[in-house]
Parts: C-alpha cells; sequence; structure tokens
C-alpha cells in the first residue's frame, strides 16, 4: 500500500511532468507523447488526487483547462469560460456517467451525441451577424486572437445570412481534412521544412501564424457545434436547435449529429463511428455526448472544469498486427541508442506505420520480439507508433532472440550500457549522428525555431563538412547553399532569413537548443530568468546553480560541467560572434499589456469569471491582482456579496470601483470607466 508520503511525491512528480506535456501540447505544438499516455497520466493523478483530497492544489493540472496562453498573440477573454470535457475511456465510464446524470435529474429524454473532431477548439464572434475576432480557447477563460487567421479559412463565413442575435459566438473545431495533411506534409518534405506528426499538430501549427497568408495556404476547416455568448435574438430549447439555426446562419455543422434517446442507442453510435472513424476523411478521436434540453443543463450545471451535461467517449488507442521485419538502433543528439522496429507497412492511427519504437533494451527484452515475429502496434492518432508485443503463433518455430549491437551503426564506436541505467549510448561526441541530431535540436522549434533546417538538412549540412556545430550554422552564406541539392535561390534565402532571425531568440530558447543534458524548457526558463545572461550562467558554479528555484543538484551539475567544456566554451564563442541572443530573460513578449502598471482587486463573486480566472485575465494583460486594497491600487471590482472591508477601504482611499461590467471594459479598452 502507498502510505500518504509516497501519494504526494508521486502527486507532485506527476503535475510537473503533466505541466511539461501540457506546454508542449499547448505552446509548442509539438507533443512527445501520445494522447493515451497523456490521459493515462492524468488518470492516474485524478485518482491519487481523488484518495486524497487534502492534498489538491488549485493549480493542480486536474483543476484547469486545457494549456496556458501564450504570448505570440494578444489574450482575449471569453465571455463566457470555454469548458474542457470530461472523459469516458471505456462503456462503463460512459453508463456510469447515464447514471449520474439519471440522480440529478429527472428524465433526459434525449442525448446529442456528435463527433468529436481532432482539431483546435475556436471560439468565433459575430456582431450583427458580421464575423468580429476568433479566440484560440487557451485555459478557457483567456484564449489567444487568431482573427486574422480564422478570417482565412473558407468554411468560417465573413457574413452570417437570415435572423441572427446581435452578438453570438459560436464554439466549433478548425481541423485540417487528412488528404490536406498529407499533401502539406509532402510539400513541407520537398521544401525540406519539418513535417507535422498528425492533422491536429498541423491544423494547430497553420494557425498560429504570425502572417495570415500562410495560414491561408492551409487548407483549415471548421464544424461549430456550440454557442458561446448569446446577446439578443431568439432562445432555444434544446442544443439541436440551436444547432439547426447555427447551420441556418450558414456555418458549417457536422451531418453525423444524431438526438438520440437511450443509452443503449448512444453505444451503437459510439461502437459504429469507433469502427468507421478513418471513412470521414477528417480525423476524430471520440464521440461527444450532450443531454439535448436546456433547461436540464441549466439544472446540472458545471463542475469546476467541465459541465456535467456532456461527455466525450473517448476512443482507444488504435491496434493492429503486421510483421517484424527487422530491429535496428538509431543513435539521438545525445547518443542514446533507441531499438526500432521496421514493419511490413501498416495502417494504424490514422497514418502508415513501417517504422516504431522499442524504447530500449530491457523492454525488448520484455516484450520478446523477434524479426520475423507477427506484432501488434499500438498508435493513439499522433506522435510515435509502438509495438506492443509479438502474437505468438503456437507451432512455428521463432527466431534467435535479437541481441543488442555492441557498436554503433553510425561510426561503428562503442555502445555503452551505464550502470543503473536502462539506456545504452555511443560515447563518441563526434559521432556524425550526434553532431547532426545535435544541430536538428538545435534549429527545432522548442528551441531556435530555425525553419527550413529539418533532419533532412541537418544531415545534408554535416555530412557535407559545411556545418560541423551549431557555432558553424551562422558561417553559412549565400555561396555555400546555392547549387547544393534541393536549393534554389528563394529556399537560400528562406532559410538564411530564418537563421538570422534567431539570433534574437529568447535566451531560455538558446539554453534549450544548446543540448545541456537535463536542461529541458522548465530548467531554461528558470536559469534565464535567474541569471540574465549566459555569461553568468556559463561563470556560476555548481552550487549557485543548484541556489535557483526548482533546479536540483543533478541539473546544477550538469549545466556546469557543460560550460566547463573548452569544446562547449568554443561553440558558444562562434554564437556570441554571429551575434546571438545572450540575455535574458525573455524578450520577444510583444503581446499589448494595457493593463501594465495597474494593480487591481477583486472581491465577492463574477458572473461570468471565478475568482482565479479574474485575476489570470488581469495578468495575462500585465497587471496585478493582490488580495487586499492599498493606496497603489488601481481599481476595486466587485462582484455580489464583496468583502466589506475591501468596499470600505477602497472608498476611503478613493480608489474607483467598478461592477462586472465595468472590469469587462476594463479588460477589453485597459481603460478605467469615467
Ligand atoms: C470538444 C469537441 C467537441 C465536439 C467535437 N469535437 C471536439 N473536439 C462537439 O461537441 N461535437 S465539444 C469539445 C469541448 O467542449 N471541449
Amino acid at each position: 500500500m502507498a502510505g500518504p508520503m509516497d501519494a504526494s511525491d508521486e502527486i507532485l512528480a506527476l503535475r510537473a511532468e503533466i505541466a511539461e506535456h501540457n506546454r508542449r501540447y499547448f505552446e509548442l505544438d509539438d507533443p512527445s507523447v501520445s494522447d493515451a499516455e497523456y490521459d493515462a497520466l492524468v488518470r492516474r493523478l485524478r485518482e491519487l488526487e481523488a484518495a486524497n483530497p487534502d492534498l489538491i492544489t488549485p493549480d493542480s493540472p486536474t483543476q484547469r483547462v486545457g494549456g496556458a496562453v501564450s504570448s505570440l498573440f494578444a489574450p482575449v477573454v471569453h465571455q463566457v469560460p470555454m469548458m474542457s470535457l470530461d472523459n469516458a475511456f471505456s462503456f462503463e465510464e460512459l453508463e456510469a456517467w447515464g447514471q449520474r446524470l439519471g440522480r440529478r435529474v429527472a428524465e433526459v429524454a434525449s442525448l446529442a451525441c456528435e463527433l468529436k473532431i481532432d482539431g483546435l477548439a475556436m471560439s468565433v464572434r459575430y456582431e450583427n451577424g458580421r464575423f468580429a475576432q476568433a479566440a484560440t480557447r487557451g485555459d478557457g477563460r483567456v484564449g489567444e486572437d487568431v482573427t486574422e487567421n480564422v478570417r482565412t479559412i473558407a468554411a468560417v463565413p465573413e457574413q452570417l445570412v437570415g435572423d441572427m442575435p446581435a452578438v453570438v459566438e459560436v464554439r466549433g473545431e478548425v481541423y485540417m481534412p487528412m488528404a490536406s495533411f498529407e499533401a502539406l506534409n509532402r510539400r513541407q518534405a520537398e521544401a525540406g521544412g519539418r513535417l507535422f506528426a498528425n492533422p491536429r499538430n498541423s491544423a494547430a501549427g497553420s494557425l498560429r501564424q504570425k502572417d495570415a497568408r500562410i495560414t491561408a495556404s492551409r487548407d483549415l476547416s471548421m464544424f461549430a457545434y456550440q454557442l458561446g455568448a448569446v446577446e439578443g435574438g431568439p432562445g432555444f430549447r434544446t442544443h439541436t436547435e440551436s444547432l439547426e439555426a447555427i447551420a441556418a446562419w450558414g456555418l458549417p455543422v457536422n451531418p453525423e449529429i444524431r438526438t438520440l434517446g437511450t443509452l443503449a442507442e448512444v453505444y451503437d453510435y459510439c461502437r459504429h463511428w469507433l469502427e468507421h472513424r478513418h471513412d470521414l476523411g477528417y480525423e476524430i478521436d471520440g464521440v461527444v455526448v450532450k443531454v439535448d434540453d436546456l433547461a436540464l443543463r441549466d439544472e446540472l450545471g458545471a463542475t469546476a472544469k467541465a459541465p456535467r451535461w456532456a461527455i466525450a467517449f473517448k476512443f482507444p488507442p488504435e491496434e493492429k498486427t503486421t510483421k517484424l521485419l527487422d530491429i535496428m538502433v538509431s543513435i539521438g543528439r545525445t547518443g542514446r541508442a533507441t531499438p526500432f522496429a521496421r514493419l511490413e507497412p501498416v495502417f494504424v492511427g490514422g497514418s502508415t506505420v513501417g517504422v516504431a519504437t522499442l524504447h530500449n533494451q530491457d523492454q525488448v527484452r520484455a516484450k520478446d520480439v523477434r524479426p520475423g515475429d507477427m506484432v501488434v502496434v499500438r498508435k493513439a492518432g499522433d506522435v510515435i507508433p509502438e509495438v506492443v508485443g509479438p502474437v505468438l503463433p503456437r507451432d512455428n518455430p521463432r527466431r534467435k532472440p535479437w541481441v543488442f549491437p555492441t557498436t554503433c551503426p553510425v561510426c561503428s564506436g562503442p555502445l555503452v550500457r551505464l550502470e543503473g541505467e536502462s539506456d545504452t549510448a555511443c560515447v563518441n561526441v563526434d559521432c556524425p549522428a550526434q553532431r547532426a541530431g545535435r544541430i536538428e535540436h538545435f534549429c527545432s522549434r522548442g528551441a531556435m525555431d530555425i525553419e527550413g533546417f529539418g533532419e533532412q538538412r541537418a544531415h545534408l549540412f554535416t555530412s557535407s563538412g559545411l556545418v560541423e556545430d551549431i557555432g558553424d550554422i551562422y558561417t553559412l552564406t549565400e555561396e555555400k547553399l546555392l547549387g547544393l541539392e534541393g536549393f534554389g535561390a528563394i529556399s537560400v534565402r528562406n532559410l538564411l532569413d530564418a537563421i538570422e532571425a534567431s539570433k534574437t531568440k529568447p535566451l531560455p530558447n538558446l539554453l534549450i537548443g544548446l543540448n545541456i543534458r537535463r536542461v529541458g524548457p522548465a530548467a531554461a526558463d528558470v536559469l534565464a530568468r535567474t541569471f540574465g545572461h549566459l555569461d553568468r550562467i556559463m561563470d556560476a558554479s555548481s552550487a549557485a546553480i543548484a541556489e535557483a528555484e526548482g533546479i536540483g543538484p543533478l541539473i546544477a551539475e550538469a549545466v556546469h560541467a557543460f560550460f566547463e567544456s573548452p569544446r562547449n566554451r568554443a561553440v558558444i564563442e562562434k554564437l556570441r560572434a554571429a551575434g546571438v541572443n545572450f540575455q535574458g530573460p525573455e524578450t520577444d513578449d510583444d503581446s499589448p499589456k494595457p493593463l501594465a502598471g495597474m494593480s487591481i482587486v477583486v472581491t465577492g463573486t463574477l458572473e461570468g469569471w471565478s475568482r482565479e480566472g479574474a485575476e489570470e485575465a488581469i495578468k495575462a494583460l500585465g497587471g496585478k491582482s493582490p488580495g487586499s486594497v492599498s493606496k497603489k491600487t488601481t481599481a476595486l471590482v466587485v462582484g455580489a456579496e464583496p468583502g466589506a472591508s475591501k468596499l470600505t477601504k477602497a472608498t476611503d482611499l478613493g480608489v474607483p470601483v467598478l461592477d462586472e461590467a465595468g472590469f469587462a471594459r476594463l479588460l477589453e479598452t485597459g481603460e478605467l470607466p469615467s
């Protein structure tokens, strides 16, 4: 049995891990685990928190919707929050949801069943029928303003038709059709650009472009599935009626939506789409079931995170059987040797899979998969497919167990398995695979984000001797590039421009790009903020580094060791000579901060915001939101049942007092009502 101490440690570890996955997914569009693995982590955290409710904190990912708001686009405060959905991972869990409904309200006569589109949640605002604003979900309360990008999506009309409310927000999912995704990746491959892992990431990447012309060149579409804020206009009795209205206004509503009477029919709908999910031309990852009657929805209400009146039935990761042709080893940027399976190509999880990871030596042994076996392959719609295990025929003799190689397949140096670790690594720092890997990593989106400098080009440049380390990237010139295979005048110009632009990247990106052991985005942020300049990190002792918040001795030692190496120092001097930014903290946050310098205190209950939501909205716009009123307070926002002392103090000090409408205006305009 796990005691309370173990649970507490595990909860903290899970929260940190989930936060990092959220960042990769929401901010970088570059997830490193499958949705199924992510869901499993969140489920485990929920279980632990359910068993130890005193350990739940407001910042736990179980208490929040989605990810953080990035600084690339201006923040938009959602007038009606964009909630996330609770998940059911089995028919039993769907059944349990149905039971809970039955206990809370008298009778649920009809349930709307809809496909869960694997795209990007969007809120589109129409004012007097005209397209006015589009915002991503963000954290559910504050999203990102992507108006100009969404304006380029043909399925989203500029002008609604018929009678519509004066203001209406339509919520839906922006997605990229499967065929467009495949065509886009073919184009990206030809141009030496980055490939997208799946249609969802390509939709996200296409939307979050500063230059809306790029969005316009990508074939995005949208399905509307819900109303947000509505001002004026007809009332609706049911969700189905509201969808009919949305369709009549000219917005695309998914044709597969059905309004069903019983849970048995809902199962059939789920089972049908589980089987036919790939017949659609776009990706779905489940079915959303919603109470149709809007009065019942009000009665059911919501938890802090999700409405009680809806549930997402999530499809399990897909599995297929295919033949294991061979097991090989790939060498990563750290020298890590990862065994992977070469497979007879099989269509699983929305794409054709010919290779799948086997993680490490112990996993190959534990799964006991051998070349020639038929194996089960699993893919959860995205990222890395995995070999689950062999399907053993009783009679056929099998080949011998696979043996992990002792030499690097790339440089023929020794592969070494370190004591107490599950990884085996090539220890030759000059191994061409590691060189290319380090350079590719430096240019990747989470690091210096040099578009057009992907895996293929990293290999091309290292094998041709043009680039030996990351410092050499900045010595590339038109003369050196022109005439290389795949380089015309335009792609040379684009690449050189992207390299030039990377020189002003914030320090955390550079730190990530340097490829220091144990330094991921979280540690890079802290180091940049704490030390403020690369030189100060370079010259710090291990003990001084370990004093930074959240930096443990292992990370500190790794950072110190990295900068002690004369070789690494030489690379850094090349970067300095090229004019790469060494200064922290972030220098590229150009999102508007209309509340900068303001201190806004909130008291009482607001209708449109939770307390945390209001504070987050204030902070997202550059303001502060302390817990008490002082003479530095810019304004006091007062909801229902305000704290008497705050109100009195504000009045005494002459601090302006705002109601909720005034607060909404302040967030929108940054100005206090006169
Ligand atoms: C997310 C999604 C919803 C629907 C379809 N696809 C999604 N990805 C739908 O309602 N038909 S609802 C939803 C959400 O509320 N988080």
